[in-house]
């Protein structure tokens, strides 16, 4: 682990049962829970939060945080809605969204400058995930904070056999008024929806949430919605992405969650997912990438 004795904004607190780097740079403040990679809080100086959190989460070991940036790897979404190349290396039975966002990650690169801060941490094969995902592994994520998000998601096969996996950075976003939200960039793009059978669908038009929704963007989308007079922008190199909004009655299901927080957030999740999965020989590199901005 770095050592950060000598950082000019960075240090790590404990909150609850979690080490947290916290970073108070001139620009913003940022979070991120060493547990999972996982960025809770990115709040600049002038624009405010990129992010929300759960005001319910919780820092306990085991459990990812409701909000910021989850790392779902190395599958996504419920495991067995995963295509063969993935589950048929897993044992049934496991959490949705993978195992990266409850191990703790180590700090192996930090750059301070007056523009801003990169960090990145990685995760290794361990005895746990060698125990139910059979391959060696080098995750590392670099995040670029300064007056926007930019993060890579590395995936390396240290290994001498391939695999492949299935990814996603779970991106919760506030929303100040969900009933005015109009999220464009999908227009004309098919979708599956994870909510009617699976079925594949074409976007007219903006995304509006009326009702749950819980969608799989196919295509590369730059993705662009203006909140309480702030234009958020999102773009990635994933062709697929997961637009996502519990409403109601999946609220009193979800832990870490209000009832009514499905008003105050929703997510957008850049990833690699169904025929999108990605495969590594050993020895091969794959990055996932994401740009937040707010203007
Ligand atoms: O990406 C959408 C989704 O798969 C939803 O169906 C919902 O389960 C959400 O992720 C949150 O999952 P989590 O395991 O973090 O509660």
């Amino acid at each position: 682990m770095l050592d950060l004795e000598q950082s000019a904004f960075c240090k790590i607190v404990t909150k609850d049962e979690l080490e947290c780097l916290q970073i108070e740079h001139p620009k913003f403040f940022a979070e991120i829970t060493l547990q999972g990679a996982q960025l809770t809080q990115f709040k600049h100086n002038n624009l405010g939060d990129f992010v929300w959190l759960s005001p319910d989460a919780i820092y306990q070991q085991g459990s990812s945080l409701r909000g910021g940036i989850p790392i779902c790897w190395p599958w996504f979404g419920v495991l067995e809605k995963n295509p063969a190349i993935i589950t048929q290396v897993l044992p049934s039975g496991l959490g949705a969204h993978g195992f990266a966002r409850n191990q703790n990650w180590r700090i192996t690169d930090l750059n301070e400058r007056v523009d801003g801060v990169t960090i990145a941490l990685q995760l290794k094969d361990n005895e746990y995930t060698r125990s139910i995902w059979p391959f060696a592994f080098e995750l590392t994520c670099r995040f670029h904070l300064g007056d926007d998000i930019r993060m890579e998601l590395v995936n390396y096969n240290s290994g001498d056999k391939p695999f492949a996996v299935s990814q996603a950075l779970h991106t919760y976003f506030p929303v100040k008024n969900i009933e005015r939200l109009k999220i464009h960039g999908a227009n004309q793009h098919r979708y599956i929806d994870a909510l009617d059978q699976w079925q594949s669908k074409q976007q007219h038009g903006p995304i509006e949430i009326k009702k749950e929704v819980d969608r799989i963007y196919l295509g590369v989308i730059r993705y662009e919605w203006e909140d309480e007079h702030h234009q958020f922008t999102l773009t990635s190199n994933s062709e697929s992405s997961v637009v996502w909004n519990p409403w109601i009655d999946k609220s009193l299901t979800l832990s870490q969650f209000p009832a009514d927080g499905y008003q105050s957030m929703m997510c957008i999740e850049n990833g690699n997912i169904l025929d999108n999965v990605i495969s590594l020989m050993p020895n091969e590199h794959h990055t996932l990438n994401m740009v937040l901005t707010k203007q």
